[in-house]
């Protein structure tokens, strides 16, 4: 984020021409159900109670004050905070690297923060807490800048593709993208789409076989990431990344998720999962353009390592 310059943000000023918004979130209760991953469950709201128990709904302030009129609701949720539209903190992936060189890997996460130390579990009433590398860092960089779209779903429909540095380029140089540092490269694939069509009855089979994601294996496409200068990778789909084949292949040991490992390990770029691009992407292409104004701070939740968003394209 530090390549978000204020000039950078003044250049994604200047491509509002027309004043128009579109809403890049998938409302928060999607996918439903048990969703993508089976750690992560739909939110749930409650009722807030007093601490005598009592719970009206809507609560009579005439019970306080018998002249008042007002009726007031207060909620709480329980939410998984990366279970649809997110942003991925630094602190949500690292790896088992030997940062000591005693022969022996620990878990290591962006800028050498160690999990254990750092980045810290559940103990006893204690929650568990990024105290480095928490998604606070984010909400307070501003997180506005070019938002840059490439259409993957024109050229790849829901097919599964593995999208790598060679189809990348030439469909960013089909379709007239060009990204430059401090831009978000936004990727629409349908998959959220496809969320969205089945009505909070997901079938993660199908969703898994679904749609393009990045290649994260590719080697070029990892230079390319590095070398380009984006700020983010934010895409409508599960992961940025193809999780097809997840369980990996031969017996190095290796990253499940190599564009996790690069982005959020190595290079402290952010990834963003279930984002929402469908009209955003049809009027972009009617209109010949593919960038935007993107406004997209997550919660300011210290500690966190992932949050949930409600993204805005301004065009
Ligand atoms: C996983 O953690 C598997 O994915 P994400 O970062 O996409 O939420």
């Amino acid at each position: 984020m530090n390549l978000l310059t204020p000039a950078r943000r003044l250049a994604a000023v200047r491509e509002v021409r027309e004043g128009e918004v579109f809403s890049l979130s998938l409302p928060l209760d999607y996918p439903g159900g048990p969703g993508l991953w089976e750690t992560r469950s739909a939110p749930k709201l409650i009722a807030t109670h007093f601490n005598d128990g009592r719970c009206a709904y809507p609560f009579h302030m005439s019970s306080y004050a018998p002249r008042a009129t007002d009726v007031v609701c207060d909620d709480a949720v329980t939410l998984c905070l990366q279970y649809s539209t997110q942003w991925d903190a630094l602190a949500h992936c690292g790896s088992e690297f030997d940062a000591n060189a005693d022969g022996v890997p620990e878990a290591v996460f962006y800028n050498g923060y160690r999990g254990g130390e750092d980045i810290v579990g559940p103990e006893g009433e204690a929650g568990p807490c990024a105290r480095a590398l928490g998604i606070e860092n984010l909400a307070r960089a501003g997180v506005q800048g070019r938002g840059v779209l490439v259409d993957l779903h024109r050229e790849f429909g829901r097919t599964p593709a593995r999208v790598g540095y060679e189809a990348l380029m030439r469909l960013m140089a089909a379709q007239r993208v060009e990204v430059g540092p401090g831009d978000f490269l936004c990727l629409y694939t349908g998959f959220a789409d496809l969320v969205l069509e089945m009505k909070k009855r997901p079938d993660p089979r199908v969703l898994h076989a679904s749609c393009a994601g990045l290649d994260g294996r590719d080697e070029r496409l990892q230079r390319w990431i590095e070398e380009s200068g984006v700020v983010a990778l934010c895409a409508d789909n599960a992961a940025v990344e193809s999780t097809a084949g997840l369980a990996g292949t031969g017996s190095a040991r290796q990253a499940l998720l190599p564009l996790h490992e690069l982005c959020l390990f190595k290079l402290g770029i952010h990834l963003a999962e279930l984002w929402y691009f469908r009209e955003l992407a049809a009027w972009l292409a009617a209109h010949d353009r593919n960038r935007f104004l993107l406004t997209a701070p997550p919660l300011d939740l210290p500690g966190a390592v992932g949050s949930p968003v409600t993204p805005l394209a301004t065009v």
